[in-house]
């Protein structure tokens, strides 16, 4: 095992990263901007190398001076989270050229699956299905209505180099196709300078199914099973779990298949994601693979017992997995809340500030994956994603139950967050019996951010009862309520019981 690794990330992936360090003896190495200066990742490493300024394209985008950092503090090896420099296959290679190990898979695997069309190819050529469509770059209007009648309508127009949803345009009519494609190019062109855009067959309402995988650098690759990934807003995920309702015994073996498949061809060592899409009548296909640990790896960790960054580390140092495939069966059921600090009541505005308060969840089956404390700057710099709640349960039903008393027990004060929004959620009817699909938030987002938890209003009475009580007994008589929520200014006519608890906090606070 190497003796020291330098992490070229910040936030919670960092500190989860240390953390697996730790545990295998590994001293660590971590780097901050001048904005993260006194971050909780600085902290926990071992030694810290500041790369500069606060902009992420001069500090954690800088593979030259990440890699020297390595170099001066002789780590043996970079870890890179995701985000940042871990998808750039010009980093990987740097890194192994500085004569560093990189804990990902080989650049030609991130190059393999960097382009979509590329990546459509391989899949075809090792039977692994896709949407019906072309894999050679459209030429011309003509030629792109005459493909598009054959797979009929609607399409969807896509960035060969794309990802991320930049450059798609669905297509429901051919007269509306010539200015579609040119709309496409011109995204596609400014997004990843490259306008070559394809074609594939629009399916309506899928469910966005994605399969971990494990690969060593002896032959063995293996699938860790599904994630459910479907609720997402604008391309970005709000909530997933493992496993997913809507994958059976025969369809996890299938589409595990399908994926090792691909990582066996893209000569995959390491960690990393098939991205699929299922189907409303069950049928599902290959998107894109993404060469990267993910955000939402915990879930698939809870259910498999398998600590995926451990088993990155050994896998980067040469060591064999130790399992078979018969032998990785999920248990259980794991649901994961992005908590990031957006205003969802605002059309999730990015909401700023210093941390004044944070009570994080505890408990049986509850995972707090975070990167704040109290104190902490949340700015505008790096994304607004600030921790992640992760709860296990026997089944979906009680890990739905945990997960809400987990978002109840979170306090985050100072900024907003998505707490109150994922609450909602885990009331929602729809989200309780799993019937979601992509496009599932957009429809229910008016609803959801309408619905008032009554369970809420409770907590906020007791809370100002709380407060009152003990101000009350530290300075008597300076209480202006007296534990009764009506009794507190402003907050009996503050229509909403969040603006209610927000005043009372304000009160006491
Ligand atoms: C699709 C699709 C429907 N049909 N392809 C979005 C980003 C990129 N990874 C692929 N994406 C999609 N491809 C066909 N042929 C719908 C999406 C899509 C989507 C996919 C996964 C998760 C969220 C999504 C949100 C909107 C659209």
């Amino acid at each position: 095992m190497f003796r020291k690794v330098l992490i070229a990330n910040r936030g919670e992936i960092a500190l989860r990263v240390i953390r697996a360090c730790q545990e295998l003896g590994v001293k660590t190495v971590a780097v901050y901007s001048e904005a993260d200066a006194r971050a909780p990742h600085v902290r926990e490493a071992d030694e810290a190398v500041l790369i500069g300024p606060a902009p992420s394209s001069e500090s954690y985008l800088r593979g030259d001076t990440i890699i020297g950092a390595a170099r001066q503090t002789g780590a043996e090896a970079i870890h890179p989270g995701y985000g940042f420099l871990s998808e750039r296959e010009w980093f990987a290679r740097a890194v192994r050229d500085a004569g560093l190990v990189w804990i990902g898979p080989p650049a030609e695997a991130i190059a393999a699956m960097g382009s979509k069309t590329a990546a459509r190819s391989l899949a075809i050529a090792h039977g692994v299905p896709v949407v019906p469509g072309t894999t050679e770059p459209l030429t011309d209007a003509k030629s792109a209505e005459k493909l598009a009648s054959e797979f009929g309508y609607p399409i969807l127009l896509k960035a060969a180099a794309g990802g991320g949803g930049k450059g798609m345009r669905v297509v429901k009519a051919p007269k509306d196709l010539s200015s579609a494609l040119d709309a496409a190019r011109r995204e596609a062109k400014a997004a990843f300078g490259d306008d070559a855009v394809y074609i594939e067959k629009f399916v309506e309402r899928p469910r966005h199914v994605e399969i971990q995988v494990l690969a060593d650098a002896h032959g063995t690759a293996l699938s860790l099973g599904e994630r459910e990934c479907s609720v997402q807003r604008r391309h970005q995920k709000m909530i997933e779990e493992s496993p997913s309702v809507a994958v059976d015994p025969d369809r996890r073996r299938r589409m595990g298949e399908s994926a090792v498949r691909m990582a066996k061809a893209a000569g995959y060592v390491n960690a990393g994601t098939c991205e699929f899409l299922l189907a409303r009548d069950g049928s599902y296909y290959f998107l894109e693979m993404n060469t990267r640990i993910q955000v939402e790896h915990p879930v698939t960790e809870l259910v498999t017992g398998i600590d995926l960054v451990h088993w990155q580390l050994r896998i980067a140092a040469g060591d064999r997995l130790p399992f078979s495939q018969e032998e990785i069966t999920p248990r259980g059921w794991a649901i994961e809340c992005r908590i990031t600090s957006e205003d969802a009541a605002n059309n999730f505005l990015p909401s700023t500030g210093r941390v004044s308060y944070l009570h994080f969840p505890s408990g049986p089956g509850v995972r707090w994956d975070g990167g704040i404390e109290i104190g902490t700057e949340v700015g505008l710099h790096y994304d607004p994603m600030l921790a992640k709640l992760i709860v296990w349960a026997p089944d979906r039903e009680q890990a739905v139950m945990r997960m809400r008393r987990a978002l109840v027990d979170l306090i985050v004060q100072g900024v907003e967050t998505s707490r109150d929004f994922h609450i909602r959620m885990m009331d929602d009817a729809d989200f309780q019996r799993g019937d979601i699909d992509i496009q599932w938030l957009e429809r229910k987002l008016p609803e959801i951010l309408q619905r008032l938890p009554g369970a809420e209003r409770t907590r906020i009475a007791a809370i100002a009862g709380a407060l009152t009580a003990e101000r009350e007994r530290v300075r008597p008589g300076t209480s202006r309520a007296g534990g009764n929520l009506d009794t507190v200014p402003g907050a009996a006519s503050a229509d909403d019981p969040w603006k209610r608890a927000a005043l009372i906090e304000g009160l006491h606070g």
